[in-house]
């Protein structure tokens, strides 16, 4: 059985029209890196034409939803009961740099909880798709989070500190940390995807600080549907959209909190 709702629906029909201009512009790159401009402006481009898509399809089917993105901010700001969570291109450096490795990612929140959601890389043609109570899938099979038991043996990814992070100090010695005592950290610079590897299974656990909701909405359901564990760690209140995040299996969720948090409690 795959999903098929009509929030499903909805989200997945927007992707699909989204990625075949994103994959227009991905295949534009190889022409840009040579000018003297640079890819940097049309990247940017590409990040909004493919929002552009994407809101002009959700709000198709829902008119009145509320809706937050990463390039427009907030849109039917009033509307709190339903929203789209919506980050056209996660992975932009890698996109940026002809590596395809970045997504389109849809979260759908409903009473502040996050109900179903779409992360979809259009270059490898992999769709990730979860709703509440449903389980999750990759394009058509059902998918699970690792089986691994001992954090010895776990592939872990993260990502950052972002060039302007202030406590990169602090996110370089929690990578040394985990290093230590798992089989392999990776960086692989889609915090969409890579909480979409951990719900299929290719890495056992994923942390990453200072991300934004859009980054990770999507994330959160597919990871939950499919077994894994989620947890925003040192949250600030005053700042509601951002987010620390540690995400892994079941087995290996406990290990990995006590790396990660316990010593970084300020
Ligand atoms: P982005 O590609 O949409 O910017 C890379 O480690 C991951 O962190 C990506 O998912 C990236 O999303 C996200 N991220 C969020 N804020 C970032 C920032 N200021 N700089 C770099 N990556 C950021
Ligand atoms: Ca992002």
């Amino acid at each position: 059985m795959r999903l098929d709702s009509p929030q499903i629906n909805i989200m997945t029909r927007a992707c699909m029209k989204a990625s075949r201009s994103l994959i227009r512009d991905f295949g534009e790159l190889e022409n840009l890196q040579v000018s003297t401009k640079g890819p940097g402006d049309f990247v940017t481009s590409a990040d909004k034409r493919t929002e552009k898509i994407l809101i002009e399809e959700l709000q198709k089917a829902h008119p009145d939803y509320g809706i937050i993105t990463e390039e427009s901010g907030q849109i039917n700001k009033t509307n709190v009961k339903n929203r789209w969570i919506i980050d056209p291109i996660d992975g932009t450096m890698n996109f940026l740099n002809g590596i395809p490795q970045f997504a389109i990612s849809i979260g759908y929140e409903e009473d502040n909880e996050i109900k179903c959601g779409v992360i979809f890389n259009p270059i490898m043609n992999e769709m990730f798709i979860a709703e509440k109570g449903n389980g999750a899938y990759l394009n058509n099979s059902r998918i699970r989070v690792s089986n691994k038991k001992k954090i010895d043996d776990a592939i872990i990814v993260t990502g950052g500190p972002k060039k302007a992070s202030k406590i990169k100090d602090k996110i370089f010695s929690e990578y040394i940390d985990v290093s230590k005592h798992v089989s392999n950290v990776r960086k692989f610079g889609s915090a969409a995807l890579d909480m979409a590897y951990v719900a299929c299974g290719r890495f056992d656990g994923y942390w990453q600080r200072e991300l934004n909701y859009w980054d990770i909405a999507a994330g959160i359901i597919i990871l939950k549907e499919a077994g894994g564990f989620v947890d925003f760690f040192e949250m600030s209140n005053d700042v509601p959209l951002k987010r620390n995040v540690l995400a892994s299996n079941s087995n290996i969720h406990n290990e990995l909190s006590k790396l990660i948090v316990k010593k970084n409690i300020e």
